[in-house]
């Protein structure tokens, strides 16, 4: 082992061992969402920071919120506590998170309205975001590694283009296909974006990432190719000449069987998988090749009881014994009583 790796939390904590080796027991645990409303210590400090945007731009708060699931449940990570839309309120896009309705960005309609974009200004404007990641890495045991994260660029993408949360994408689609050109200029920006935002992470002393691209799912073989599989490539191959020692998660809901080789295509070293993957088609095609992470339905996290006691079994029995980190296969939901998190982390330690 080299001297850098012995510095690094990553050679310390459960679970960057995933990545290397089949996990000897139980597997690594930690959650999407883990922070946030169905904690109500999390909805007491978003209330002291007002917006969630001032929260997420508020150091001192922001690491209180990530912090928060780690003092009830025994997980083996932090998350940084933000969201994937700090890029394109960085670049100048404004956003505004409204009740009931989710983020509001005023869309962009031309490259001319991309032009007025400014990394520049992003990295200025996420400042605070780093400082967040190195008061947490300070605050937390070694053991825990702390995930940075970015969302991919089709992701981001669709709320830059939409203007707001889709399930149609017809603006962003249309873009995809009939402007590429001009799609080509906004999601280079982001490619950028993205490696200066988790580069400044990883300075901040982030030891592990993880890309999310929620709304893969949603293209043919080209628009997946072009507007998925190629930036999320560009972004890792820069991000492993500069970081080789730090791993990268992509997680491409609804990727389906395109998840088949997907790791070796992106350079990345864990796939977090939807709770729609088979499991036992993930054991032979996706875990030789890879780390899988995944892949409890957040509803039958929700549910709670036997439902869910069957449901972790079923994923612990498929997957044991290869490279495995267990999750959900999608953000905890806000209605989730906090025991059921209680109950998940016993039993995936074997403890209940
Ligand atoms: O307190 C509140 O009311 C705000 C709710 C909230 C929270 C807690 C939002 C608004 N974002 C977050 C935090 C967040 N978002 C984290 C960090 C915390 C953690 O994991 O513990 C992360 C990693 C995200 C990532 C994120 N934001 C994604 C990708 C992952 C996913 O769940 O699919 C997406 C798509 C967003 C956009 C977003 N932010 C918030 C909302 C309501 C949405 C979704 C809007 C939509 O459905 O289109």
């Amino acid at each position: 082992m080299s001297v850098t790796e012995i510095n690094s939390p990553a050679a310390t904590t459960r679970l960057s061992a995933a990545f290397r080796a089949p996990t000897a027991g139980s597997p690594p645990i930690w959650l999407m969402r883990q922070a946030g409303r169905y904690l109500p210590e999390y909805r007491a400090t978003r209330a002291e920071a007002g917006s969630f945007l001032d929260l997420c731009y508020n150091p001192r708060l922001a690491v209180e919120v990530a912090l928060q699931p780690l003092r009830r449940f025994d997980l083996d990570a932090a998350i940084l506590f933000s969201d994937i839309l700090v890029i394109p309120d960085g670049l100048g896009q404004p956003l505004r998170f409204e009740e009931g309705v989710g983020p509001v960005l005023m869309r962009l309609e031309d490259t001319a309205d991309v032009a007025r974009l400014s990394l520049e200004r992003m990295r200025a404007h996420l400042e605070p975001v780093y400082e967040t990641v190195s008061r947490l890495r300070a605050e937390l045991p070694r053991a825990v590694s702390l995930i940075g994260f970015s969302g991919a660029p089709w992701t981001v993408a669709t709320y830059m283009l939409e203007g707001r949360g889709s399930r149609e994408f017809h603006l962003a689609k249309y873009w995809a296909y009939a402007r590429p050109e001009d799609f080509r200029v906004l999601v280079d920006l982001l490619v950028e974006a993205t490696v200066s935002h988790l580069s400044a992470q990883v300075d901040a002393g982030a030891d592990v990432l993880q890309l999310f691209d929620t709304w893969a799912g949603v293209f043919d073989d080209r628009g997946f190719a072009a507007w998925v599989e190629d930036p999320i490539r560009r972004i890792v191959a820069r991000l492993k000449a500069r970081y080789p020692q730090v791993p990268v998660i992509v997680f491409a809901r609804g990727a389906g069987a395109r998840l088949a080789g997907l790791a070796q295509r992106l350079g990345a070293d864990g796939l977090g998988l939807d709770p729609t993957v088979p499991l036992a088609w993930a054991r032979e095609t996706v875990q030789p090749e890879t780390t899988v992470q995944g892949n409890l339905d957040p509803a039958i996290l929700r549910i709670g009881g036997e439902a869910m006691e069957r449901a972790i079994d079923d994923i612990l029995a498929a997957w044991r014994g290869g490279r495995f980190i267990f999750n959900l296969g999608h953000g905890i939901l806000p209605d989730t009583p906090p025991q059921h998190v209680a109950a998940l982390v016993r039993r995936v330690r074997g403890e209940a």
